[in-house]
């Protein structure tokens, strides 16, 4: 999966996992202390921070444990979510343009790895990368992923770091070749506007003078379909956002309901954004290690938000991080886009 993860307007923590984590090492969670019952990591701050607030939150990027990414899995196989697989048509067709226009020799740099499916029409079409640096969070998965596809590429440099992109990172080593950015998945849509200038900014910087960035963005498009893609049928989707409530019981010594808790997902149309929340069916109080925690009826916790992006949206953001869209291209109906985009400050 693109398995990265994503915050709520309003909090200070960020979409992707953030804190700083040593290249190639096996990221360790912040553990501040241990107590036989309660493990004070940066999942335990987040959730009691998140359910403190006055609009409760929780991080997006605590979606993705086991079920979780099981989960996700099985929401990019749905007819529903037209993301993912919209994306990955339009993948080769993005590859062999790409292939023709883009004469020079290129260091493709991965932001979010995940199991690394989408970089291969690449791979396969561009004769000119010769090294290959995917960027994850999560090291375990990172480093298997890198074997396979080793295997695949036998004259391919793999290099992986094990990273929070989010931070400003210095990639040692693009051997002299032009680094090509690539950030599929429509993932900026997890940040709000500012954080994804920020990261863009943040990218560009990490690449430097004379880089390109190919980014998968999703675009607007009819509320009907945008409220399908997040309201599926069987039900995955809200497991998905439900899982998150397993993930505090497993942690916590609490025993929330989870059926007090119903999956509501809808499109913003003023913000441009899925809001995903978990809202409470009735008047409660939930119980976290010693924290009493109050939900009123219908009250929620919003666990996502996915922006949207018009082309000329995009531009528009493209612009303010100093990034010029060197090709666009944009999916049949206009489902998902793609760009991309040159580094414009010299
Ligand atoms: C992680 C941004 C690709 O917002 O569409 C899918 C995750 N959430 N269904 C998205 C997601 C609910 C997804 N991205």
């Amino acid at each position: 999966m693109s398995n990265i993860a994503l915050p709520i307007q309003g909090a200070t923590t960020s979409p992707i996992d953030t804190h700083a984590v040593q290249q190639h090492s096996i990221p360790k969670t912040n553990v501040q202390e241990k107590t036989p019952v309660i493990e004070r990591n940066q999942f335990y701050y987040d959730v009691l921070a998140g359910l403190n607030a006055s609009q409760k939150h929780l991080s997006p990027k605590y979606f993705y444990d086991e079920s979780g990414s099981h989960y996700f899995d099985q929401i990019c196989a749905l007819d529903e979510y037209y993301p993912y697989k919209t994306e990955l048509t339009l993948l080769p067709e993005v590859a062999s343009t790409l292939a023709k226009n883009l004469q020079g020799q290129f260091a493709l740099v991965e932001f979010g790895a995940g199991s690394l499916l989408k970089v291969k029409p690449l791979l396969n079409e561009i004769d000119g990368i010769h090294r290959f640096m995917p960027i994850d969070i999560s090291g375990e998965h990172l480093v298997s992923a890198c074997e396979q596809l080793q295997q695949e590429y036998q004259s391919l440099e793999v290099a992986p770091t094990v990273a929070d992109f989010t931070q400003p990172l210095a990639l040692d080593g693009f051997h002299g070749l032009q680094p090509l950015g690539f950030f599929p998945g429509s993932t900026i849509g997890n940040f709000t506007p500012d954080e994804a200038a920020g990261f863009l900014q943040n990218v560009r910087n990490i690449l430097g003078p004379d880089s390109y960035l190919l980014i998968g963005v999703d675009t607007k498009k009819s509320p009907r379909t945008l409220h399908r893609a997040y309201n599926d049928q069987m039900g995955i989707t809200a497991k998905f956002n439900l899982n998150i409530l397993h993930r505090i019981n497993r942690h916590f010594d609490s025993r929330l309901d989870v059926a007090d808790f119903e999956h509501y997902a809808f499109y913003n149309t003023s913000e441009g954004r899925i809001e995903m929340h978990l809202v409470s069916r009735k008047a409660h109080n939930i119980v976290l290690d010693e924290t009493i925690i109050h939900f009123d009826e219908g009250e929620s916790i919003h666990t996502e938000s996915s922006y949207k992006y018009s082309p000329q949206d995009f531009q528009t953001l493209a612009a303010k991080t100093g990034w010029q869209i060197d090709q666009a291209w944009m999916a049949q109906g206009d489902m998902f886009s793609m760009y991309l985009l040159k580094n414009a400050v010299h």
